[in-house]
């Protein structure tokens, strides 16, 4: 569509405002309340046109294009109402330099000199400092809603109202937004501090705490949040040498601007005092300091005497899925280069392993089909065992807006999320009965003939083997043993097929499970029957936990593959391999981290270098798994701060944080950013890649990198589906996709288009089978762990800041009806106990979950909680069942004793 704005030919698309085509072309037109991420509203009237032809002087931010439409967004008379408005605005706001800069930059702009109106402010005196991350002044307030919209339209969490009229109105948070009066601030509403309304307000209203305390930052780097497998843009801004403030960015291609509260403003751990700055050397129960030469010396001795003695079966190590993907290839590199064997890890195992099984088994490729993008263009999101409005919690915020815009939504969970209530259909199983359930949606489907014939005929095969097994699985067998109503299976089986496009996300409530891969090709088999793969909107999505655990996996820190998910009995890359390194590969497949327990037990592994990974914390069964620590003659631990694991080693090793190095990660859809050095690491701390070069010379290879870029280029000569992958592409916002096979190449949004990597995929017919425990006299209850918003993981970042505010405690939900059984109330202390251990935490009655289950995290170490989990795992990838354990509730402080005060706060 063509038009003209002052004079200039403009091209503008359908759906444009006057406004956003007149940006799109460079033409600035003043405005407060607009935003290229919320709706168009109108209320700041700044940006007024004179559109020929046409009476009155419109919004250009409420106004659409038209063909030939003749613009003129300057004018003297223009200019005179903008001043007008301005003068307005300021006559409600602290005279002077105490105004908003933004306002007195218009002012000087618009020549506006003096306001002739009486100040001081109209505005209500009022000042809301509750919320930990940021305060609201009212006096900067110029009632432009945005905050308010931006809670609504990009957050969907509709935490904010205008309260009042004329000159009194203004954002309200808390009971006031529902009760209309004086609200109590940000600390009593269901405000997720993802901070949204920070970046929309245009005076500075609202504003982050720390910018208030530390001034405007100077300079700002772009980088990549190192929280969760999202992989939000954010640009630090950096003042005095320290950082100031996070801000998501607009041309984030995960993001588009959003963010959550941790990646927002739970960075500040950065700076807490108990940061690790020098390695620690254990003497007997002392911590002596000691240099970094002899701490890195000390390393090479102990693994080259204890390889030269014990064989290489003698040392592993787990990699940080937290760190880049350079350092956990040189990790690899180190392993199989140096120490000769595949004994090498990473947190993947405890997380998506089932899922790589799954898919790989299937489609033949273990990664996201499609992209973050897509949830645009689903005309279904199937929701299966995730929690993404907590765990992932912009891709949340993104099905929220995507179930605005009409999009279907089915969420199977045991528990009623956010999103369960929010969901067209909610199937809400018993724990650890995917299988039966996804197979019962499967006998639907054939019984009403929903199967997408040609997609089945050209694309797959195994399809009879799997009509086979689902034809028994009746919406009555599968009803009795998931606990879903039959007609809720129907319906969502109809859905599914019938949408036009439907797209599953899933989470570990689908592969941490003693038959979790399974579950996965369950999901896949439905997937492949209504030919919902290799098409936008659509596809088989995991989301990846932590921020770099799809790149740790894909360098090839598994001991199963190498990087590119090779198979170490691939001659061409053994020939590479030896050509490039100077070393041969190792071909026997490694220990996975159960397996290096038990070896640890055994007394065959004596030592093991753990990067970045609580595993004394996180990892199940924590009697034996620290058992096996307290074996080894030599822990190395290397992480940011004395981790529950630490705690336990001979060894710790500082390590420098994402804001500290360059490097890159990999998200849940495939796309691998840049992270960039924004300030210094405390003086003399390593990056976790430079550590590993020192001790491998120290040994006698070196490894010498200029910048972790020449690493990237190393890690594209040997697995093919980097070939394309460079620093200079990767400068792009959006980054690369993979596979990004050449250097033409332009990356992969959408896989498996025209073809599965071994042609077709496979249906993979699955039996359902019980989890590993069911209910007791004795243990009665069923348990299921994960993950609030609020913490992270083991809580070793998230706890180091003011989120402590805001939860500072594991609490266990359960429902009314047991919690009457037991006779507990709401903060009462409780002994929950398993076959393996007991843990104590607080409890509160939560209608989150169903009666005869309970659920709790476990982001705090005192808690104990995973003492309480077995060792029992999915068969082929050993993801461990961290969703089912039978438990018993022993009261612990007899009745009447007061409730310990907790700080919880509960999604719904
Ligand atoms: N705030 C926050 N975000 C995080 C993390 C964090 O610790 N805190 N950790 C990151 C990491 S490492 C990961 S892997 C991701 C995980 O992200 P998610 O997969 O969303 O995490 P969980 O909360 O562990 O589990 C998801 C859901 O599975 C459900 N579930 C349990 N059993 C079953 C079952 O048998 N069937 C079905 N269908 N559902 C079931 C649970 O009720 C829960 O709602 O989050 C990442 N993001
Ligand atoms: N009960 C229960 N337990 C679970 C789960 C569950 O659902 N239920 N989920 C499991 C899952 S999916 C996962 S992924 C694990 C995660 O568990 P962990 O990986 O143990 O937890 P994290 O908090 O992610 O971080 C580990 C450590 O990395 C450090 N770190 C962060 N960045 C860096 C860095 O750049 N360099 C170095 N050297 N260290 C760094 C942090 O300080 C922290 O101590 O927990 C598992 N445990
Ligand atoms: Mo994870």
């Amino acid at each position: 569509m063509k038009l003209e704005i002052n004079g200039r030919p403009v091209l503008a698309s359908p759906g444009d405002t006057i406004y956003s085509a007149a940006k799109k072309a460079g033409i600035a037109i003043p405005g407060l309340c607009s935003s290229d991420d919320l709706a168009p509203f109108g209320s700041c009237r700044l940006c007024l046109c004179e559109v020929e032809g046409q009476s009155g002087l419109p919004a250009s931010c409420t106004t659409p294009v038209r063909e030939g439409m003749v613009v003129h967004t300057e004018s003297e008379r223009l200019n005179r109402l903008r001043r007008n408005i301005v003068e307005l605005y300021l006559s409600e706001q602290p005279a002077g330099d105490r105004a908003p800069e933004s306002l007195q930059w218009l002012a000087k702009s618009l020549g506006l000199r003096q306001v002739r109106y009486p100040q001081p402010s109209h505005r209500q005196d009022v000042v809301d400092r509750s919320n930990p991350f940021f305060t609201f002044d009212n006096a900067a307030c110029i009632s432009c809603a945005r905050c308010v919209r931006a809670c609504d339209e990009i957050q969907g969490t509709h935490a904010l109202t205008m309260l009042h009229r004329g000159f009194a109105s203004r954002p309200v948070a808390g009971a006031a937004s529902l009760t209309g009066e004086e609200a109590a601030g940000f600390a009593s509403s269901n405000c997720v501090s993802c901070g949204a309304c920070v970046k929309e307000c245009p005076t500075g209203a609202l504003m982050e705490k720390t910018v208030a305390e530390q001034g405007p930052p100077e300079r700002t780097v772009r980088t990549t949040c190192a929280y969760c497998g999202v992989g939000c843009a954010f640009d630090a801004g950096v003042g005095d040498g320290t950082v100031v403030n996070m801000v998501p960015a607009d041309d984030g291609p995960s993001n588009q601007g959003h963010a959550c509260m941790k990646g927002r403003f739970g960075w500040t751990y950065n700076y807490a005092p108990d940061r690790l700055r020098v390695p620690l050397l254990r003497q007997g129960n002392q911590w002596v300091e000691m240099s970094w030469p002899d701490a890195l010396d000390r390393i090479a001795h102990e693994w080259v005497r204890l390889r030269d003695t014990y064989g290489p079966d003698a040392l592993a190590t787990i990699s940080s899925s937290r760190g880049t993907n350079e350092e956990n290839y040189l990790f690899g590199k180190f392993m199989r280069c140096v120490v000769g064997s595949n004994h090498i890890d990473n947190c993947a195992r405890v997380c998506h392993s089932a899922t790589v099984t799954g898919m790989m088994d299937t489609i033949g490729a273990s990664a996201a089909t499609n992209s973050i993008q897509d949830l645009d263009l689903a005309k279904l999101v199937l929701v299966v065992g995730a929690n993404p409005t907590e765990s992932h919690p912009v891709v949340g915020a993104r099905i929220k807006q995507a179930v605005r815009r009409g999009a279907a939504l089915i969420v199977i969970d045991p528990r009623r999320t956010e999103l369960a209530r929010l969901a067209d259909l909610h199937l809400q199983l018993h724990p650890g009965t995917n299988v039966a359930l996804l197979n019962g949606l499967g006998h639907i489907l054939i019984q009403e003939g929903l199967i997408d014939q040609d997609y089945v005929r050209d694309r797959t095969q195994g399809f009879e083997e799997w009509v086979k097994v689902v034809e028994s699985c009746t919406p009555e067998t599968t009803s009795k043993v998931t606990g879903v109503p039959a007609h809720l299976i129907a319906e969502a089986a109809r859905r599914y097929a019938t949408s036009g496009g439907s797209m599953a996300v899933h989470g570990l409530g689908m592969t941490e499970h003693r038959w979790g891969s399974h579950g996965v090709m369950a999901l896949v088999n439905l997937a492949l029957a209504t030919g919902n793969i290799g098409k936008p909107g659509t596809g088989i999505n995991p989301l990846r936990g932590q921020n770099n655990v799809q790149g740790a996996s894909d360098v090839g820190c598994l001991p199963t593959f190498f990087a590119g998910y090779q198979p170490f009995d691939n001659p061409e890359l053994a020939a590479a391999h030896l050509a490039i390194t100077g070393r041969p590969l190792p071909t026997t497949r490694g220990m996975k981290t159960p397996d290096m327990w038990d070896a640890a037990i055994a007394g065959t592994l004596k030592s093991l270098w753990i990067i970045g990974y609580d595993v004394a914390q996180t990892d199940p069964n924590l009697k034996k798994v620290h058992a096996a620590l307290k074996s080894l003659e030599f822990l190395i631990v290397q992480d940011l701060f004395l981790s529950e694991t630490a705690k336990l080693a001979h060894l710790v090793i500082p390590g420098a944080s994402f804001l500290e190095k360059d490097g890159t990660f990999t998200n849940l859809e495939r796309r691998i950013q840049r992270i960039r050095k924004a300030v210094e690491p405390p003086a003399g701390v390593l990056p976790d890649w430079q550590v590993v070069c020192e001790v491998s010379a120290r040994m006698g290879y070196p490894m010498w990198y200029g910048h972790p870029s020449a690493i990237m280029d190393e890690i594209a000569q040997l697995a093919p589906m980097f070939a394309g992958v460079s620093y200079d592409r990767l400068e792009a916002p959006e980054g690369l996709q993979w596979p990004v096979p050449s250097k033409e190449h332009p990356g992969t949004s959408l896989m498996h288009e025209h073809s599965f990597p071994k042609g077709k995929a496979q249906f993979v017919a699955v039996d359902y089978l019980p989890p590993g425990e069911s209910p007791t006299e004795t243990y009665p209850l069923v348990l299921i762990t994960g993950r609030i918003l609020q913490h992270y993981n083991c809580g070793a970042q998230t706890r180091r800041t003011g989120i402590m505010q805001v939860v500072d405690t594991d609490v266990l939900e359960i429902h009314a009806r047991d919690a009457a059984q037991l006779d507990l109330h709401d903060g009462e202390i409780v002994r929950l106990v398993s076959a393996r251990g007991e843990a104590r935490l607080p409890v509160m009655v939560s209608d989150r979950v169903q009666p005869g289950e309970l659920f709790t995290s476990f982001h705090f170490p005192h808690t104990d909680l995973n003492v309480l989990l077995s060792s029992s795992a999915d068969e082929s990838s050993k993801c461990p069942e961290y969703k089912v354990s039978t438990v018993r509730i022993e009261k612990v402080l007899p009745a009447g004793t007061p409730a310990t005060p907790m700080r919880v706060m509960l999604i719904t």
